[in-house]
């Protein structure tokens, strides 16, 4: 009930009495005076007027299930909202949640992670208070396997589209997974997948997102950015991840109508980072230097070298710029 008299709260600029609360929620006045009470102890500054009723003045930047439930606009990303204080990986909660049974739209969210996952083995910084760590959970009726590494750079897409929306920031994507800032990393994006040769059982899709951070540890600090360094706003994690999904249930409906990126590469090729710069593509087998030209429709990225034009895909690969990061 405390995220249904949030949203009631929130849909309105002026007051909301205390007896519309009650007859809206079919509750007593203790119950929504207590639920107002609690709400405040959250950190939501509410006045309480005689005669006008509730006024909501300010919001604390929090990720409960509440304040994100109060504000949830997406059909169905987010349809059941998880969130924890901390977790040791929000990629590794939802693994379980969907071998449990959890729902295609089940988000997972978390305020720290004490061992958050990159790609491949790697770490990824995610102190409390400051970032968003989160992961959704997808049970796609029909979708191939060979399909799935795609929605990262849909999920890349859907970021790079909500950063600008919430913080006015215009950001790159270095394929495929990370969403870059003047050169910096505010983003990366960890997709898994439970599959057997032909059937996929669930995917998940892990983001992490640098908003409030003011600093980076050491072996980071060259490469990494956040929303609030940036732009020097201190954004609503919420309001962040509630743009996300809303642009990626957008971004995914247009995925799932070819199963491809057909109808959203043009767009993806608009923000990639590292377009017409020269790339060296860190393959195992046979690295090679050439210049990014964009994605193909299944996601590879374009590469011209000296000689000839190859399609490079996710994989094993990694791309890093001639003469940085980017
Ligand atoms: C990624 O891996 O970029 C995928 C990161 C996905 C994190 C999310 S958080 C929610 C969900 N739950 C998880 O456990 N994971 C997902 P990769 O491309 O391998 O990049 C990892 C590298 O980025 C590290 O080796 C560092 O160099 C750098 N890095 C680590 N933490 C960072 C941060 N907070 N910001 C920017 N760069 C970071």
């Amino acid at each position: 009930m405390k995220s249904e008299i949030l949203a009631a709260l929130r849909e309105t600029d002026g007051y909301v009495s205390g007896q519309e609360l009650c007859e809206k929620f079919g509750v007593s006045r203790t119950a929504v005076w207590k639920a107002i009470n609690q709400l405040k102890k959250e950190g939501y500054e509410i006045e309480a007027v005689t005669n006008r009723g509730y006024h909501i003045l300010s919001v604390p930047d929090l990720l409960s299930e509440n304040e994100l439930n109060s504000i949830r606009r997406t059909k169905w990303a987010g349809s059941k909202i998880y969130y924890y204080d901390v977790l040791d990986s929000t990629n590794v909660k939802a693994n379980h949640l969907a071998e449990e049974g959890a729902e295609h739209g089940t988000l997972v969210v978390a305020d720290r992670q004490e061992a958050g996952r990159g790609r491949r083995g790697r770490s990824w910084n995610s102190p409390a208070h400051t970032g968003i760590f989160m992961t959704l959970l997808l049970k796609p009726e029909n979708i191939l396997p060979n399909n799935a590494s795609m929605l990262t750079l849909v999920a890349a897409l859907a970021v790079a589209r909500a950063v600008k929306r919430v913080s006015g920031l215009e950001s790159g994507i270095k394929w495929p997974n990370d969403i870059v800032v003047n050169g910096k990393k505010i983003c990366g994006i960890l997709t898994e997948m439970s599959a057997q040769i032909d059937y996929v059982n669930h995917i998940i899709i892990g983001i992490g997102i640098n908003v409030q951070n003011e600093e980076f540890p050491e072996e980071i600090k060259d490469r990494a950015t956040s929303i609030y360094l940036e732009s020097g706003k201190r954004i609503h994690r919420a309001e962040l991840i509630e743009a996300v999904w809303e642009e990626f249930e957008d971004c995914y409906e247009h995925f799932m109508e070819t199963q491809d990126l057909s109808g959203l590469s043009a767009e993806y090729d608009r923000h990639l980072a590292n377009r017409n710069a020269k790339v060296r593509v860190i393959d195992p087998k046979e690295p090679f230097e050439g210049v990014a030209q964009g994605i193909t429709a299944r996601g590879e990225l374009i590469v011209d070298t000296w000689e000839s034009r190859k399609l490079v895909s996710s994989g094993e690969v990694s791309v890093r710029g001639i003469y940085g990061y980017v």
